[in-house]
């Protein structure tokens, strides 16, 4: 097999933009480290990764969804045998618009629909195998779960995504040459009679086939073909756009590094050893504290724009249960891993399992209409709005204009501390701030304090390490008319394009796990 990194060069060279650069002045999205570059040349390159087109819109996606379902929901499982029959799946009330509808309702932007899982039905009529809906009771055998999902999120206008499963336990070719050729009929079908496909979704579970073989993947075919059939498509987990960020609990790293050694990410070890039970067993690698601090990238070959997705369920399963009907996660649950993945430089990826009626469950509803409630009355009003911002450098009022593609950045490229005063239209009561660095111009925060002034000094109410896309931080409410940002280290000039002050709607409970 081959390794990612030799896949993430073949997917740049395609890519109009420059991939690779040497020096550390340029900009790319994949710096190669020469044997003699001191380190600060290695930070200086890890400053100026920046992510692709593809890797940017995904990003502010923020928030995303998965829909499992397939035969499992009928069995009852959460992996299946490959032996169903496929006169099980009858979701006699399916309605994907529901689905869709739902999750739009609650701020998703992109649903990923698991075409196949593990188990190999398919949930579209595809012509390489007979283990699909067009042998189903479900719509008279007439039914294409691809089609209803793709026409429901161009119906509300989000992004579509597909999970194919490597692993097929039903293919009679698994093991040999002939099922590589076999899934890429698959993705061919995939990638062409359903219009923008956004997200490519491979997991690693590698076990065996019918026949007890084990398959070896050609993930760099694979990846090609994606790359040709739908270039915008973030090809993620096994796959060189989206890192997996090593954990199905919703939580990330409080120090989350966009940039990582490109070393690092040997698909092999990835297959080995990830996801390989239902129980889960993360790789080493994907696991560490943190992956792309300085004493990662000292030693790196490369250095990588690879960013973290957050996984979870919003059950205890990733399939439909009916047991778990209420053990749905609550509201303040699902506040607590927004903060702890979309406010931790990642995007949250959060499963919705349909029902067996083909529909999202009444309890998974309500949650997820508690939980936009609540991210909703947090965040609709920045608490710093109209704040005079007093700070060195080039560009101040961009950190307080809403625009993203702003920013406010020091005098030089050697300047790579600030300080950043606000003050606040009167007296403000806060517990949370909101800070965005702009990746298109790279990650580069290492380390910064936020304080308030009281009682004729400053106070620290909370500080962190990495930035990047967007950090949130909880604290205890805080009531100042002035607070400043002290960045203290930042591999290059830093570029912050947002601050925000927010006061949680949920009152008291909901910062106790910034150190999760
Ligand atoms: C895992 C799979 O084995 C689970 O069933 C689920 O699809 C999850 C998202 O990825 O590795």
């Amino acid at each position: 097999m081959k390794n990612l990194t030799r896949s993430i060069l073949f997917s740049l060279l395609a890519l109009p933009v420059a991939g690779i650069a040497q020096e550390a002045s340029e900009k790319a999205n994949y710096f190669i480290i020469q044997p003699g570059d001191t380190e600060a040349e290695i930070i200086r390159k890890a400053a100026n990764v920046v992510p692709t087109p593809r890797q940017l819109r995904w990003q502010q996606l923020e928030l995303t969804a998965f829909f499992h379902v397939g035969v499992n929901t009928f069995t009852n499982r959460e992996w299946g045998t490959g032996k169903e029959d496929p006169k099980i799946f009858d979701p006699s009330q399916l309605d994907a618009r529901q689905w869709v509808r739902v999750a739009k309702e609650a701020g998703i932007k992109q649903v990923i629909l698991t075409a196949k899982h593990h188990d190999g039905f398919c949930l579209w009529p595809t012509a390489t195998t007979e283990h699909s809906v067009k042998n189903s009771p479900w719509k008279n055998g007439q039914g294409d779960l691809m089609k209803d999902v793709a026409e429901a999120c161009k119906e509300y206008g989000i992004g579509f995504g597909v999970y194919l499963s490597p692993w097929d336990m039903n293919s009679p070719v698994y093991g040999t040459d002939a099922y590589n050729d076999l899934f890429v009929e698959q993705l061919t079908e995939l990638l062409t009679n359903y219009g923008q496909i956004d997200e490519v979704w491979f997991d690693g579970a590698n076990g065996e086939g019918p026949n007890g073989k084990k398959q070896v993947y050609d993930f760099d075919r694979w990846y090609q073909h994606i790359r040709k059939l739908q270039p915008t498509a973030t090809i993620a987990i096994m796959g060189p756009d989206v890192r997996w960020v090593g954990t199905e609990t919703g939580y990330g790293r409080v120090t989350e590094w966009s940039v990582v050694p490109a070393d690092n990410l040997d698909q092999n070890a990835t297959a080995a050893n990830s996801q390989q039970a239902v129980a889960f067993k993360p790789t080493g690698d994907m696991r560490g504290e943190v992956l792309g601090g300085r004493e990662q990238i000292r030693n790196a070959k490369g250095l990588v724009w690879y960013p973290a997705e957050t996984d979870v369920s919003i059950r205890p399963g990733w399939f439909y249960h009916p047991a778990e009907d209420d053990k749905v996660k609550s509201p303040e649950k699902l506040l607590d891993i927004y903060y702890s993945s979309v406010g931790r430089n990642g995007v949250l990826l959060l499963n919705i399992p349909p029902d067996t009626r083909g529909l999202i469950h009444e309890s998974d509803v309500k949650a997820l209409q508690g939980w936009k409630k609540l991210v909703d009355d947090t965040f609709t009003r920045n608490l710093a709005d109209g704040a005079k911002v007093k700070v060195s450098g080039k560009n101040k009022k961009a950190m307080l204009d809403g625009k993203y593609e702003t920013h406010f950045t020091t005098k030089s490229e050697k300047d790579t501390t600030a300080v950043v005063e606000l003050k606040l239209k009167g007296e403000q009561t806060f517990d949370v701030l909101m800070l965005q660095e702009n990746i298109s111009v790279g990650q580069r925060v290492e380390k910064f304090v936020f304080e308030y002034w009281k009682d004729g000094q400053w106070q620290k109410a909370t500080e962190g390490t990495t930035i990047g896309y967007k950090r949130l931080l909880r604290f205890e409410p805080v009531t100042a008319s002035k607070v400043r940002l002290r960045i203290e280290s930042s591999r290059l000039n830093p570029t912050i394009s947002e601050i925000g002050l927010y006061k949680n709607a949920l009152e008291g409970a909901a910062f106790s796990s910034n150190e999760h």
